[in-house]
């Protein structure tokens, strides 16, 4: 098997979902940090724009999207299950974690407190200030949380995650962890990272049980690897993997197509379209230095347009 090349950095909450669930499977995996904020040519490099963090790359094929990332890690390690059949719910379950428990967990964690715990001696009045107006960028058009709004729903969600797990358990849908257990645990992961805004946690047991096992499954092996190297990895792939586009789903083959988030970090990435299914598009992309890339979506989440000739 090729190698997993995660492009992530330390305290990336969607970063420590992939990297527990790559834990999770036993998976070994090569590690590459990348900026926090842009630019990020190496990045952009491989993907055509999309900027999120992280990106899973195998060969010449970059996955997008921690949602995507855990349906292409079960395909390859199938057992221990991310998505047990006793747990139909667990996409939608780790899809509401990712986006409403996510934006509420970070505004709280992000406090002066948190913020000043979670980067450390890193946290300069300069890497603030750049932060913030990276972030801004990033954020486009949609409207951030306020605290008092985060706050006051943060602590709904906790008593509701805290009795789910106490009634059940010892996972969130039951016997077993599956794909949102890892939603919920980045981000609760970013809270106890801040330092003294941890104390959110602290009235909720059967939470902060569950929040230790989860990271005591770990991120397994991995091994350093440099953003030059990776897009030696990719210019020297063999090809990619099968990809196909669907009948009835609007598009052809061959089509020049742009996709994009539509949530924030909306940045468009254009290409041409070669696979297409409910769970995924896939564009094939040339790059100077990382070759013909293939750049996969899942839909969820993701719009695709016809790119109209000028
Ligand atoms: N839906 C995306 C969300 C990813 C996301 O929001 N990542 C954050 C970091 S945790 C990010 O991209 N921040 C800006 C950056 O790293 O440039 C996923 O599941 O991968």
């Amino acid at each position: 098997m090729a190698d997993l090349i995660l492009h992530h950095y330390p305290n990336s909450p969607f970063a420590e979902k992939v990297r527990l669930m790559l834990g999770f499977k036993r998976l070994p995996w090569r590690s590459i940090f990348i900026p926090t904020v842009m630019p990020k040519p190496d990045v952009v490099a491989l993907t055509g724009g999309y900027r999120k963090t992280p990106l899973l790359q195998v060969g010449a094929d970059v996955y997008c999207d921690t949602a995507l990332i855990a349906r292409v890690l079960e395909a390859l390690a199938p057992q221990p299950t991310l998505c047990p059949a006793s747990a139909p719910l667990s996409g939608p379950l780790a899809q509401w974690a990712d986006s409403v428990l996510f934006w509420c967990a970070v505004t709280w964690a992000m406090q002066p407190a948190g913020a000043a715990a979670i980067l450390g001696a890193q946290a300069t009045p300069e890497v603030m200030k750049a932060f913030a107006i990276d972030r801004a960028a990033f954020a486009g058009t949609m409207r951030r949380m306020t605290l008092a709004d985060a706050t006051v729903q943060l602590r709904t969600h906790l008593a509701a995650l805290d009795a789910q797990l106490a009634a059940g358990g010892p996972w969130l849908l039951g016997a077993a962890p599956c794909v949102a257990d890892f939603s919920v645990a980045h981000a609760l992961w970013f809270i106890r990272l801040a330092g003294p805004m941890a104390q959110v946690l602290a009235p909720h047991a059967a939470l902060g049980a569950w929040l230790d096992r989860m990271l005591a499954i770990g991120h397994h092996l991995s091994s350093p690897m440099s953003s030059t190297e990776a897009l030696a990895v990719s210019a020297a792939a063999a090809g990619h993997a099968a990809t196909a586009v669907g009948a009835d789903l609007g598009f052809d083959a061959g089509q020049a197509v742009v996709v994009n988030a539509i949530d924030y970090g909306t940045d468009p990435v254009a290409g041409t379209l070669v696979g297409l299914s409910a769970d995924e598009v896939v564009l094939r992309r040339s790059d100077e230095r990382a070759g013909t890339v293939h750049v996969h979506f899942p839909r969820i989440g993701f719009q695709i347009k016809k790119e109209t000739p000028q």
